[in-house]
């Protein structure tokens, strides 16, 4: 017998998602509950011989890949946590019944670390190397983009890096992903956005603007304060950022997972990830079915939950 689904969003809250392009924050784990985890969690995060990535190639002197993504796939806690009903039961409010996460990234952000600066993301061909649409919806689908849980696993306030939004923008894309965006890690850190240090990780998102002359509309941002152990969702298309850490000790992390319905191809075009100056094989990678069931076949996934060993299903 299926789940009561516990944690559905609302009609109220189904509108206000729908209006704004996100929803929260959520109440997912205590401070003291994070913090535990945390502390249990770090020193597997630090080992990455596990991970899915661990045989990447660095192209550019960037392990971000190995480090950073998709650690879901080897850390128990994180394979947990993308399955949580808090989350998932909100999710498939969203996207319906049959769900799959796909993608989850480590975000942090140490004390003088620039913000992420603003970006939407449909397709993820953005920081694709190869220029590769990451996901595929069918031809009819309304919309395209991902829903992203953000969890904070610290604090996340405007002095050490929360996130911002602006409100209403996830229907339609500032931003042309199939356009060529340079990676230089030499950015990082070292840009200047109208006084804010802000970058996206070694690339500057400008470079994919459809119009070269537009600005964000900052005026409209709001900033998301969360305490440590809540969460937030939002679309990927949604225009979003975060500020940089000008604290002097705090550092923030974020952990964002995304969640896709089934019928929507993963990868569907690569054997490999090349992001960042980075390059790895998808060769372990699977989808976790978080909801329902898989009608489709079109992707593969994998499953995380037996006494930690991960097979492909199919
Ligand atoms: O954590 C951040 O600063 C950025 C997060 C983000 O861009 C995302 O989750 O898509
Ligand atoms: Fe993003």
């Amino acid at each position: 017998m299926a789940r009561t689904k516990t944690f559905a969003l609302s009609a109220e809250e189904l509108e206000q998602f729908a209006r704004d392009g996100y929803i929260g924050p959520f109440d997912l784990y205590s401070e003291e509950e994070m913090e535990g985890y945390l502390r249990q969690t770090r020193p597997k995060l630090l080992k990455t011989s596990n991970s899915v990535y661990a045989d990447g190639q660095t192209v550019s002197g960037n392990t971000n890949l190995a480090a950073s993504y998709d650690r879901h796939l080897d850390v128990d806690f994180l394979s947990e946590h993308v399955t949580r009903p808090e989350i998932v039961d909100r999710v498939s409010s969203l996207l319906g019944p049959d769900t799959l996460c796909w993608r989850t990234e480590l975000f942090p952000k140490y004390p003088g670390d620039e913000g992420t600066d603003w970006h939407q993301a449909d397709n993820f061909s953005s920081v694709d190397g190869a220029k590769h649409p990451h996901i595929v919806w069918p031809e009819d689908a309304e919309f395209g983009g991902t829903i992203t849980a953000w969890t904070a696993f610290t604090e996340a306030s405007v002095e050490n890096g929360c996130l911002q939004f602006i409100p209403g923008t996830h229907t339609s894309m500032n931003y042309d992903e199939s356009k060529i965006m340079e990676y230089n890690p030499e950015i990082i850190n070292q840009m200047d956005k109208d006084g804010v240090k802000r970058g996206l990780f070694g690339y500057d998102y400008r470079q994919l603007q459809k119009d070269p002359d537009w600005r964000p509309d900052e005026d409209k941002a709001v900033s998301q304060v969360m305490r440590q152990g809540q969460f937030i969702l939002f679309w990927s298309t949604l225009m979003h950022a975060s500020h940089p850490n000008s604290s002097d000790t705090k550092m923030r992390l974020g952990f964002a997972s995304r969640y896709l319905p089934t019928q929507v191809r993963v990868y569907p075009y690569s054997d490999e990830l090349l992001e960042f100056g980075a390059r790895a094989s998808l060769d372990k990678f699977g989808c976790v079915l978080t909801s329902g069931e898989d009608k489709y076949g079109h992707n593969r996934f994998v499953d995380t939950n037996v006494n930690g060993f991960r097979f492909p299903v199919h």
